[in-house]
């Protein structure tokens, strides 16, 4: 097991779920965190409970960035303008993501579409392409891509938000094969039901239809994703762990679920 301390990670989509969840543990493990999203209020509000609580010994240990994922030229601004001290980052995590809608294909909402193609795949490659180099130029690093059950196993409905996580599976396979022969290592997590905001951002905040997906089941928390995460990073520099599926007990498959 490494020690985590001082170093620097890049959490995407830190204001909710797993990506606060992240914040928290790896505060834990004495990292320096720069946390990424475009809630800063809830930044604000994250930042301030990790001092509060202890998780983080004083705030300048924590940098926060409000960032929308899709703007290319604004995570290049946001990556360039970083203060000196933070910007040789040691491990990113592509959280950042969002699904929207549960529509077959053919009747399906464009806008929901762009959204979840410009987070999920172009926004996750916009950050790696501006942190990799500087990995492989320090000879260290670690990306960690949050992918999906849904990247493994199309489901009705899930058709562009499933093709979206299949592609964060392929791009981390190929980050991986382009970075055989540097230090830096990838890894990509799959988790299947996990309770946070996602479902209330799949439907459009329709609290009710988001409550009934983790009906009857006890679903993964975002502590429990966190922990792998953690589990990842914290390997000795020779092992990559290149891919993880997480479910609940209660989930067997993206369409298998038993629910009491
Ligand atoms: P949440 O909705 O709770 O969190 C999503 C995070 O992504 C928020 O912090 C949000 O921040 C951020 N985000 C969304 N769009 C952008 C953007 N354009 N730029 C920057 N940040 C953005 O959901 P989860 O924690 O569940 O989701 C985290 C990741 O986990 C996603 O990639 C999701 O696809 C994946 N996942 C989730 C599963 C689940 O069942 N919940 C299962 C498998 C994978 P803000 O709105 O402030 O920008
Ligand atoms: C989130 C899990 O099955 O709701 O990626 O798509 S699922």
């Amino acid at each position: 097991m490494i020690s985590l301390k001082n170093q620097i990670v890049l959490i995407t989509g830190a204001s909710s779920g797993i990506g606060a969840a992240c914040a928290k543990i790896f505060a834990t493990g004495g990292a320096q965190l720069i946390l990424a999203a475009r809630r800063i209020d809830k930044l604000d509000r994250l930042a301030k409970e990790l001092v509060e609580t202890g998780l983080i010994p004083s705030a300048n240990q924590i940098h926060l960035l409000e960032l929308d994922v899709r703007d290319r030229l604004k995570v290049e601004s946001a990556l360039n303008t970083l203060p000196e001290a933070w910007k040789a980052i040691d491990i990113l995590i592509n959280n950042a993501g969002l699904s929207r809608g549960l529509d077959k294909l053919h009747e399906g909402n464009f806008q929901d579409w762009e959204e979840m193609i410009d987070t999920n795949v172009k926004g996750l490659l916009y950050m790696t392409r501006y942190i990799v180099p500087g990995m492989v130029n320090r000879g260290r690093g670690h990306v960690v891509n949050i992918g999906s059950i849904a990247g493994r196993q199309t489901y009705p409905k899930g058709n562009v938000y499933c093709a979206s996580k299949a592609a964060v599976k392929v791009i981390s396979e190929g980050l991986k094969q382009d970075l055989l022969g540097t230090p830096v290592r990838v890894t990509e997590i799959e988790p299947g039901l996990v309770e946070t905001e996602f479902s209330n951002v799949r439907f459009h905040g329709d609290a009710e239809k988001a409550k009934n997906v983790y009906q009857g089941l006890t679903p993964l928390t975002p502590d429990d994703v966190a922990d792998v995460v953690y589990f990842c990073a914290t390997r000795s520099p020779h092992v990559n762990i290149s891919e993880i599926l997480l479910v609940p007990t209660d989930q067997a498959s993206a369409t298998l679920v038993h629910r009491k």
